[in-house]
Parts: structure tokens; C-alpha cells; sequence
């Protein structure tokens, strides 16, 4: 693929990944020597970006270890000692927007534009909200205490803004954490580690192994007090598994097959670029992407109509070009997991609408029309940019289609009417709704599924506790009786 005159300079990152061609974890503080190697690599054309340590059961304890040390201090400073470390580290974040957003690019394969407008701000955002917590934790909530050790997993979709999600509110909290980035992107993980180390966040209150599932296990079974989980609804069953009888606090934010509903009285210009900002942004590649795209029968042909003319001016492209709408999918196993999974559904009778795959690590854009519940396309997560497309005729029929999901992740509801939307939104099963809107996440806004979407919620105050121990129960001895 050429690259053409607006392709964003990534001569600092490459300087940054000549440095260091075979990277080791960061452990207590410090980064060890590199073990046993596997490629990390640029989706879009294929280079060797570096080499990272596959991480063993041995690694593992010794970053539970360090966490676990660094543990009281780290609690020990008080939530204004620990938002100081916060708000360096968003401010470093920030500072540091164009290599990270470029670094993303290549180890991910998204849109520049996409890590540079969303993934990184949005991480950013979330360490300053996070900080602000820290503040305020004491007076808001009065007596408890952070777990101790959290082991996070992340996947390979949003790689740094998933850290983030993951480490902000762990460590506001006052916990310490041990995080495994997904084996496909490691690299904005590890430069994360360089920003601890630059704000002098104390030794062993972040520590990041490298790996790949083998090494997810191994934390899942480590010495942790929790684990969060974000990947698919598979692995997350393993993990709720392996984690049962062992009293370790688990959160889950696994797949999801969102609802996308178009009323009749929908503003179908808006709805179509909320398809635009949902399942073609990311290429698909979005837990919570409205998926399967529900259309009034009355207004289907219109709204079709638009949407075609939308598709057309969508560009592929290589994903440093800043003009290019659709990047590279993150790894050719899942490129071929989405053809597999297209050739099925069309195989069941559904007419594939847009271009056929393009070449590469690329997945044009695109939508199935005429997927019934009984395609098995319905219900199966693409993770790729095309969409299921079905029709109804009423709002019980909508509302009917929408709940006949395994998942809840996420729904979206577009109507001109507040109360025709709120009124659906009420009877939708789904952890999040968006009215006229798509992927609207803000920091103070509690995120995650019902269902097979998984349990316990990202984000806020709602976030924020289950990062906490409940307050002891006081109980006094009965009063004498009178
Ligand atoms: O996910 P995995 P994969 C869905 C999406 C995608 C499919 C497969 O449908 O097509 O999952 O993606 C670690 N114990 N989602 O195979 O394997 C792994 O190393 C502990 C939705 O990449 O779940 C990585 O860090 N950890 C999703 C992380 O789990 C294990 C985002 C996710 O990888 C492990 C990603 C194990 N046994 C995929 N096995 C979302 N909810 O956003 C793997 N891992």
C-alpha cells in the first residue's frame, strides 16, 4: 500500500523501537532482560516492530510479588499522594500524544486520526479523572480500603486506552498492579512503563508482563486479590472458572452483539453517521459497536439508500495516512476469523452489501442485509467492519429483536422522540444505551455488560468500588434489655 503525502512522520517511534529491538517485562519498577521472544508487528504492511517477552509463571510471581510489597506504601501515601502520580501520568500522557498516537498506529493497524483524536485524549482523560477520585476518596468512601493486588488483562482493540481503564481507577484506589497487555500489542503498554518510571511512581505499584494467553492464565492464577478481564466472552468463561471458590474479586467485559435500532422518526442522516462512528470506526473491532443494525420496515429503503452512499466515500487505507477512514485489522488470525464468519452468514442467505475484502490485512467496509435470527451471523461477533441488517415493523417487534441476544453489552436507539427512545431504552437488556449517539464514553460514566457481556462496570464511582473492600461491619453486643 502507498503511502501518500498526509502520512503522519513516525520517524520517533522508529528511533524509539531501534533502540530496543527485543524488549523485557517491567517489573518493580524496572525492566528485566528479554526472555523468550515472539514479533510484534505492523498489521498494515507486515514489518517487524519488535520482539517482546513471552512471559512465564515465573515472571508473573515476581511482579505479584513486587505489587505486593509496594502494596502498604502505595495505600500509605494517602489519596492526595497518589493523585499526584495521577495527574503526572496524564500529563506525561498528553505531552507525549504524538508518539503514543503514532506507536499505536503501527502496533494496532487503526486510524491515525482514531488514536490521535480518541484513543490517546481519551486515556488521557481517564488518569485526571481518576486523579480527582484519589482526592476525594477518603471523604467518599469512608472506611474501605483498596483490595491489595489487582491482575488486569487487556485486549489488543484499544491498547492504551484499555491500560487506562484498567490502571486509573486500581490505583486511585490504592491497590497495585500487575497488567498483561494482549500478545498482538505490547508496545504502548511498555511505553506506558517508561512514563512510571519518568514521573518516579514508586517501585512495583505498576508492573506489565508481556504474553500471551499462557501468561493471562498464570496471572489468574497468581497471588492477586482480583482480576478485570476485558476479551472475549470464551476466555472470560475460563477465567470465571478458574477463579471460582478462590475468593478473588472478578470483574468481566467480554463480547457483545449491540443492537443499533432506527425508529421510524429517526433523523437517518444522524443514525447513518452513527453507523459510520460505530461499527466503521475501529474496523469494527469494538465490544460495545452497534452490530446488528435493527430499521423500521417504513423507512429501511431510505435509510439504506443513505447508508450505500455513506460506505462509497469511506477510504481504506494505510493507517498513518491521516485521510484514511479504516486502517488494518489487528492480526491476520482475526482477518481470517472475519471472512470465515462472512462466508458463513452469506452461506445462510444473507447479501453482503460493499466491496469485496480487499487485499492484505484490510476488511472493507460493509453490511449483511437480510439476517434473521436464525443466520448464524445474528448472534456471532464479527469484530470486523460489517454489519447484520433486519427489519421491523413495530416497537415491540424492535424491542423483541433487539433482548434476542446471549449479549448486553451495549444499544442504540434513534428516534426524534425522547419518549418513544426512553421508553425503548427502558425495556432494552444491555449494560449501556445511547440515545442518538454512538461509543459516547465519558470517564465518569460507569461502562460493561449483562448476559454473556460479562459483569461489574468500568468508569466513575461505580468503577472506582470495585476496586474496594466494603467497610467492616461493626457489631456490638445487643443491648441489655431494659
Ligand atoms: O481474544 P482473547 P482474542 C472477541 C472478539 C474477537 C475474539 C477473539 O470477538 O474476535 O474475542 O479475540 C488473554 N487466561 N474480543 O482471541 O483470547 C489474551 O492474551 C487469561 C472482544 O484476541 O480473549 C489477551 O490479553 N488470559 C473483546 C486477552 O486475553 C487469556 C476484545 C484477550 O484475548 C487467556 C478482544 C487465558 N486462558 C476480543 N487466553 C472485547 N470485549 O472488547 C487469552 N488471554
Amino acid at each position: 500500500m502507498e503511502y501518500g503525502p498526509s502520512v503522519e512522520d513516525s520517524s520517533a517511534v522508529r528511533d524509539w523501537l531501534a533502540a530496543t529491538p527485543a524488549r523485557g517485562h517491567f517489573i518493580d519498577g524496572g525492566f528485566t532482560e528479554a526472555g523468550d521472544l515472539f514479533d510484534s508487528r505492523d498489521p498494515a504492511s507486515g514489518d517487524l516492530l519488535a520482539q517482546v517477552t513471552q512471559g512465564t509463571a515465573d515472571d508473573i510471581a515476581a511482579a505479584v510479588a513486587a505489587a505486593r510489597a509496594a502494596q502498604p506504601g502505595w495505600q500509605g501515601l494517602g489519596g492526595h499522594g497518589r493523585a499526584r502520580f495521577l495527574y503526572a501520568i496524564a500529563r506525561t500522557i498528553q505531552k507525549r500524544e504524538r508518539f503514543l498516537s503514532v506507536l499505536e498506529t503501527l502496533d494496532n493497524g487503526k486510524p491515525i486520526r482514531e488514536s490521535r483524536d480518541i484513543d490517546i485524549p481519551l486515556a488521557v482523560r481517564h488518569f485526571y479523572h481518576h486523579a480527582g477520585w484519589a482526592e476525594i476518596m477518603a471523604d467518599e468512601f469512608p472506611g474501605q480500603q483498596a483490595l491489595g493486588v489487582a491482575g488486569q488483562i487487556i485486549p489488543w482493540n484499544f491498547p492504551l486506552l484499555m491500560l487506562s481503564w484498567k490502571i486509573a481507577p486500581a490505583i486511585a484506589a490504592g491497590n497495585t498492579v500487575v497488567l498483561k497487555p494482549a500478545e498482538y500489542t505490547s508496545l504502548t503498554a511498555l511505553a506506558f512503563a517508561e512514563i512510571c518510571q519518568q514521573v518516579g511512581l514508586p517501585k512495583g505499584v505498576v508492573n506489565i508482563v508481556t504474553g500471551d494467553g499462557e501468561t493471562g492464565a498464570a496471572l489468574v492464577r497468581a497471588e492477586v486479590d482480583k482480576i478485570a478481564f476485558t476479551g472475549s466472552t470464551e476466555v472470560g468463561r475460563a477465567i470465571r472458572q478458574a477463579t471460582a471458590g478462590t475468593g478473588k474479586r472478578l470483574t468481566l467485559e467480554l463480547g457483545g452483539k449491540s443492537p443499533f435500532v432506527v425508529m421510524e422518526d429517526a433523523d437517518l442522516d444522524a443514525a447513518v453517521e452513527g453507523v459510520v462512528d460505530s461499527i466503521w470506526f475501529n474496523q469494527g473491532q469494538v465490544c460495545c459497536a452497534g452490530s446488528r443494525l435493527l430499521v423500521a420496515e417504513a423507512v429501511a429503503p431510505r435509510f439504506e439508500h443513505l447508508l450505500q452512499r455513506r460506505l462509497a466515500t469511506l477510504r481504506v487505507g494505510p493507517p498513518l495516512d491521516k485521510s484514511t477512514d479504516i486502517g488494518a485489522i489487528v492480526h491476520p488470525v482475526q482477518r481470517d476469523r472475519i471472512l470465515s464468519l462472512l462466508d458463513q452468514g452469506i452461506a445462510a442467505g444473507a447479501e453482503l452489501i460493499g466491496s469485496p475484502p480487499a487485499e492484505g490485512c484490510f476488511v472493507n467496509p460493509g453490511y449483511l442485509r437480510a439476517v434473521s435470527p436464525a443466520n448464524p451471523l445474528w448472534s456471532a461477533e464479527i469484530f470486523g467492519p460489517i454489519a447484520t441488517l433486519t427489519t421491523f415493523r413495530t416497537a415491540d417487534e424492535a424491542v423483541a429483536l433487539a433482548n434476542n441476544s446471549r449479549y448486553g453489552l451495549a444499544a442504540q436507539i434513534w428516534s426524534e422522540s425522547a419518549t418513544v427512545a426512553t421508553d425503548l431504552a427502558a425495556l432494552i437488556r444491555s449494560g449501556v444505551v445511547w440515545i442518538n449517539g454512538a461509543n459516547m464514553f465519558d470517564s465518569a460514566a460507569p461502562f460493561g455488560g449483562m448476559r454473556e457481556s460479562g459483569f461489574g462496570r468500568e468508569g466513575g464511582r461505580v468503577g472506582l468500588a470495585e476496586y474496594l473492600a466494603p467497610p467492616p461491619v461493626e457489631t456490638r453486643p445487643d443491648p441489655e434489655p431494659n
